[in-house]
């Protein structure tokens, strides 16, 4: 899966993406601020899970729409300490909002093992965008709920496409698997192969030469039958 790990500068998507990779991560950063991006692969229960993290500064927007493209789920995350910093936070939200309409999101409401950290309520009662969204303390730094906010994540992207992943788990080695899906789906065949193809890129499946068969990684087999299994960990 893709996913997108956005917010204002200094929230700490940078150290969060760090410690979701074990630090097998890279950042493109100059004077300790992301430039470009970060970018790590992490595994979770045999999905590759592909993280992009943003720069925070407003005047790279052209670099985050980029990497926003074609995102299965966001992380956007807020810092529990700095209250000035909640005002930029509700203009990155309104970017994000606009680049990725109905894209699943959690918050990770950062930096909680700091002292002043603010409650989840008065982040909330400060930042009214949130309404409506997961909101989850975490800290990037101690790493303490960082995996149970990214297994919610997934989770919400894994339902949006729980219908076509559940066809896929059940067509998978299937001669005509490819006929099947649209079929079962009421999809056209462009639109099908298109479904591969994403999938094919988030190593979920390996599509056979003619498109005509598809066959899901054995590892995540379980997972995109039933997607609550991510959270039971
Ligand atoms: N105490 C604490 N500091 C954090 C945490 N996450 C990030 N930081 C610090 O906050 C600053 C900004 O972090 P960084 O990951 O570069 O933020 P980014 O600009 O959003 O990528 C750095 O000094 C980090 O060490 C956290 O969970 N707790
Ligand atoms: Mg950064």
């Amino acid at each position: 899966m893709k996913i997108v790990v956005t917010g204002p500068y200094e929230s700490g998507k940078s150290a969060m993406i760090h410690h979701i990779t074990n630090g097998a991560c890279i950042n493109i950063e100059r004077r300790g601020t992301t430039i470009a991006m970060d970018h790590g692969l992490a595994n979770i229960d045999g999905l590759n899970v592909f993280l992009f993290g943003t720069p925070g500064l407003l005047r790279f927007r052209t670099m985050r729409k980029i990497l926003s493209s074609g995102a299965d789920g966001i992380v956007f995350v807020v810092d529990s300490v700095d209250a000035e910093s909640d005002a930029r936070a509700k203009l990155f939200f309104r970017e994000v909002a606009f680049f990725l309409p109905g894209v699943p999101c959690v918050v990770a409401a950062n930096k909680q093992d700091l002292e002043e950290s603010r409650h989840v309520d008065q982040l909330r009662n400060s930042m009214r965008f949130l309404a409506g969204l997961p909101v989850i303390p975490v800290s990037a730094k101690t790493g303490k709920n960082v995996d149970n906010m990214l297994r919610t994540l997934l989770y919400l992207s894994m339902m949006q496409w729980s219908s076509v992943f559940s066809k896929f788990a059940q067509y998978s080695g299937a001669p005509d698997g490819l006929t099947k899906l649209m079929g079962d789906l009421n999809i056209s065949r462009e639109q099908a192969v298109g479904y591969l193809r994403r999938f094919e890129l988030r190593k979920l499946l390996t599509v056979q030469v003619g498109d005509e068969e598809f066959s899901v990684n054995d590892s995540v087999r379980p997972l995109l039958e039933n997607p609550v299994l991510v959270m039971r960990k």
